[in-house]
């Protein structure tokens, strides 16, 4: 196992809209970034990856880049950008931009250019044809192949319809992208997350596809074209392997049969992928707001098949929830009576995985999914639209709406929670772009700041323990209790250390707990203040090392 900085690292992603807001209209910027580096600093992460803050039409919160060397005129603008990175720099901290090149704004000169006439010199930026070659779903609802009327013919594009697809087949497109990229790296950026990246290259035949199974769609049709590789390899090549930088590929689509395909060290690809099989173990044939049943099985059965998939020669990342998903202590946890332990114990299950840790902004703090009232505090254009087709069809909107609760994007936009005052602290508004979670004159960080017990906390010094035992970064990882539905066990271990975790994920007290005896080994952490009990209470997680048998594991393979 190759060691280095990025697989030690932790990464804090912010979603900067809704970070905070330092001019007060209503709209998280780069400059309420700056002001709350010591916070993060003080946290313990290494690396900050932002959300896209490039010039965009915001159809889908930047997602949808008009202008890729440009900062967004509501977050601030080049200068402030590089105070802002130089600020990253002298707390020790690195900054990882977001790449999205699957596709633009349709307000990007590009796509305006492409869209004129059939023989502008931006024609071939896009998928264009005559006919429309196939009928795909959009990821936000509707066919991905739009009709144009200026030129009578049909753009492709996966996302909403401002977000047309790139055209990767055509090599100007390519060297346009990596000379955006050189532009941000020469400026000191220390890598990329990288958008759907499985998906820059096409199926050019446009398979059929099933339109009942949008999982299968994606994994199949969407993702793994036939010259990603091929891309990803010149994209190295060109760019990535001439500075001292780390990328993430976000790999929806991306079976664990494939992983090493990205991130195996022989590729030259990229450095880590963040895998979704346990994102989508609760979406039915529907998709994401058709909720199905699941277990903590299906849940364990993800990590360990990635785990063993990625051997000792992939890397990935780890995450539990993002900018598109529940929060995870709504989701894997329980956010009411047992909200403050489960999210510590979820805090143990992130950091201590073989891979990458990435923690959401607000998850520090405890934050939860929210329910509002009415859509019409919702703002997520996979919300909306959703919302608008459910109408049309004459669907039960109730249902949606408590669906929406469960898994709407928006759950985790509102904003951090900084403090007890109007709009949490986030704003000085009257109205902030999405309302702020009325839980928050308790669920805040000044609250947590101010709580030696609290979540922040535990995230502080599970931060500083896994960067002082690296055999948590490093060591092997086996599961003690592949069947039991209430229990995630699991052991780490390496020549320099050996870790027993046990994580009760459920409202009830958990008895017979595998692996050596508790009196054999010595605690080093636990999210309950006594832990005298030889069972585990609700929510309850501990940590354990085996002293004294150091030399021995290294035999044990
Ligand atoms: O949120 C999802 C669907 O409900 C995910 O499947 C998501 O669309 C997918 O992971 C791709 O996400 C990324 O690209 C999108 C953007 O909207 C997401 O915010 C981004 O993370 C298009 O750029
Ligand atoms: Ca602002």
């Amino acid at each position: 196992m190759t060691k280095t900085w990025w697989k030690e690292a932790v990464i804090y992603q912010i979603y900067p809209r809704s970070f905070k807001d330092s001019n007060g209209d209503g709209i998280g910027d780069l400059a309420g970034i700056i002001e709350k580096l010591d916070y993060l600093a003080q946290l313990g992460v290494d690396i900050l990856w932002l959300s896209p803050i490039y010039q965009s039409p915001n159809d889908d919160n930047g997602y949808d880049i008009s202008d890729y060397r440009a900062i967004m005129t509501e977050f601030g603008d080049l200068a402030t950008f590089e105070r802002m990175l130089a600020a990253i720099h002298e707390r020790g901290m690195k900054l990882m931009l977001d790449l999205v090149v699957n596709h633009s704004s349709d307000e990007h000169r590009w796509f305006q250019e492409s869209r004129k006439s059939k023989d502008n010199p931006y024609r071939d930026y896009y998928f264009w044809r005559p006919e429309k070659p196939v009928s795909w779903p959009s990821f936000f609802g509707g066919e991905a192949w739009e009709y144009d009327a200026a030129t009578g013919e049909y753009y492709l594009h996966l996302f909403s319809k401002k977000q047309p697809d790139l055209n990767w087949e055509n090599p100007k497109l390519r060297e346009e992208v990596y000379d955006m990229m050189r532009f941000w790296l020469d400026k000191g950026v220390d890598g990329f997350r990288m958008d759907v990246i499985p998906f820059i290259s096409k199926r050019l035949e446009w398979p059929a596809v099933d339109w009942s199974d949008f999982p299968k769609i994606v994994e199949e049709v969407y993702a793994n074209g036939p010259r990603l590789h091929e891309f990803l390899q010149e994209m190295h090549r060109e760019v990535l392997s001439h500075y001292p930088i780390t990328t993430v590929g976000e790999a929806p689509g991306v079976p664990p049969s494939l992983a090493n395909t990205y991130v195996g060290e022989d590729r030259q690809e990229l450095d880590m992928i963040f895998h979704f099989g346990h994102m989508f173990l609760d979406w039915g044939p529907g998709g994401k707001f058709d909720l199905t049943t699941w277990d903590l099985r299906d849940f364990k059965r993800v990590f360990n098949e990635w785990y063993a998939a990625l051997g000792e020669t992939g890397w990935v990342s780890i995450f539990l929830d993002n900018h598109d998903f529940p929060r995870l202590v709504s989701r894997w946890g329980n956010d009411g009576e047992y909200r403050i332990p489960s999210a510590k114990l979820l805090a143990i299950l992130l950091l201590s995985q073989r891979g990458t840790p990435s923690i959401y902004q607000g998850t520090e703090i405890g934050m939860t999914n929210v329910a509002f009232p009415s859509i019409e505090d919702y703002r997520d254009i996979e919300t909306l639209n959703t919302w608008r087709e459910a109408q049309e069809k004459g669907a039960d909107l109730e249902q949606l709406l408590a669906a929406i609760h469960q898994q709407g994007r928006d759950n985790v936009r509102t904003p951090v929670q900084w403090d007890d005052t109007p709009h949490a602290g986030f704003t000085t508004a009257p109205a902030p772009w999405i309302k702020v979670n009325p839980n928050y004159p308790h669920i805040n960080a000044a609250a947590v700041l101010a709580d030696p017990n609290s979540i922040f906390y535990f995230y502080q010094q599970l931060l500083s323990f896994r960067k002082a035992h690296l055999t948590w970064v490093y060591g092997e990882y086996v599961m003690l209790d592949n069947n039991d539905t209430r229990l995630y066990a699991y052991r780490r271990w390496d020549e320099n250390g050996d870790f027993y975790f046990f994580l009760n994920f459920s409202d009830e007290d958990f008895h017979g707990l595998p692996g050596p005896a508790l009196t054999q080994m010595s605690l080093v952490m636990g999210n309950y203040p006594d832990t005298q009990t030889a069972y585990l209470r609700p929510w309850e997680a501990r940590v354990y090392e085996v002293e004294g048998r150091r030399s021995e594991v290294g035999n044990r393979r």
